[in-house]
């Protein structure tokens, strides 16, 4: 009885090492990607290195014909398909507005003029701080020759990512949603703010907004976000770009951009309380979530921590 006993005892033990040695491996190569990409403020990555490996690491968001938004990537590079995202501003006053001109220029080498409608804009852009404070989202202008400025708002020193969330309406890459983007640094000592922990519920403008789902890395998977304001439930939210909440979200670490789409109908000044999204955060670890959100005719901007397992 004992002797047969001993082998099963010993094959659970080796099963349970082996599960071991696995779960090590992963938490392994989790270190080791926040290691590689831990650009904190005053580092400049550029669309560089980081930019190509994380890209690499998620194959499935390459060009996939009838994807919309989620095809145009992790937006940590500023090239792709021959459309460049090109600006000559590569540092940012500190502590004061400040204009970011960028141009995007097609397969061709000229800048791009026309572009098309998403969500009520024609370009959506944001800027990030490399510990994922600050956060910005602007809808900048156009001059006639192709060149865009962006008013940002105060800027503390660091290494910031600048987001241009486009779709070409002419050219080759007419149709195609592109995100690209580009670093600039604003001079300063800059002091890295800890990402705060994940937690389900942010708080904004006594507002309570509260995130439901478990996306799994470079899954579709959806997520619902429920407005609250002193506990009860928000049935008055109006249309902010064509939605009762436009959901923003980058990676710890490397700044990966992500944007979620509303999958709720907009009808009239009464959202809510509950909005799905569906998208794809591309990869694991800690995303900060910002969702935006109108009610009175004010945006209100709440930020949350999400873990993607
Ligand atoms: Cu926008």
């Amino acid at each position: 009885m004992f002797a047969s006993s001993r082998p099963t005892v010993r094959r659970r033990a080796l099963a349970a090492a082996g599960t071991a040695a696995a779960l090590a491996l992963t938490l392994a190569a989790c270190g080791s990607s926040n290691d590689d990409s831990s650009s904190m403020p005053g580092m400049d990555h550029g669309a560089k290195p980081s930019a190509s490996a994380a890209a690499s690491t998620s194959p499935s968001m390459g060009d996939m014909p009838g994807m919309d938004h989620v095809a145009a990537g992790n937006g940590l590079t500023d090239n792709k398909d021959g459309y460049h995202l090109t600006s000559k501003d590569t540092t940012l006053a500190v502590g004061k507005q400040a204009a970011y001109r960028f141009t995007v220029t097609g397969p061709d080498g000229k800048p791009v003029t026309a572009f098309a409608v998403d969500q009520t804009k024609r370009m959506h852009f944001y800027a990030i701080r490399s510990d994922l404070t600050g956060f910005q989202h602007i809808h900048p202008t156009i001059a006639a020759d192709g060149t865009w400025t962006a008013g940002l708002d105060t800027l503390a020193p660091g290494s910031w990512r600048m987001f241009a969330s486009f779709t070409p309406d002419s050219g080759v890459g007419k149709g195609t949603a592109f995100v690209l983007s580009r670093t600039i640094t604003v001079p300063g000592t800059a002091a890295k703010i800890p990402l705060p922990a994940a937690a389900k519920t942010a708080e904004v403008d006594g507002y309570t907004a509260t995130v439901n789902g478990e996306p799994m890395a470079d899954m579709a998977h959806p997520l619902t976000v429920t407005v609250a304001q002193d506990g009860k439930p928000v049935t008055d939210l109006q249309p902010y770009l064509d939605t009762y909440a436009h959901l923003t979200a980058f990676h710890e670490g490397d700044t990966a951009f992500a944007h979620l789409h509303p999958s709720t109908k907009v009808n009239g000044d009464h959202g809510g309380p509950e909005l799905s999204f569906n998208g794809e955060l591309p990869t694991s670890g800690n995303w900060r979530l910002f969702l935006q959100f109108l009610t009175g005719g004010k945006l209100h901007t709440a930020a949350l921590t999400l873990n993607v397992g």
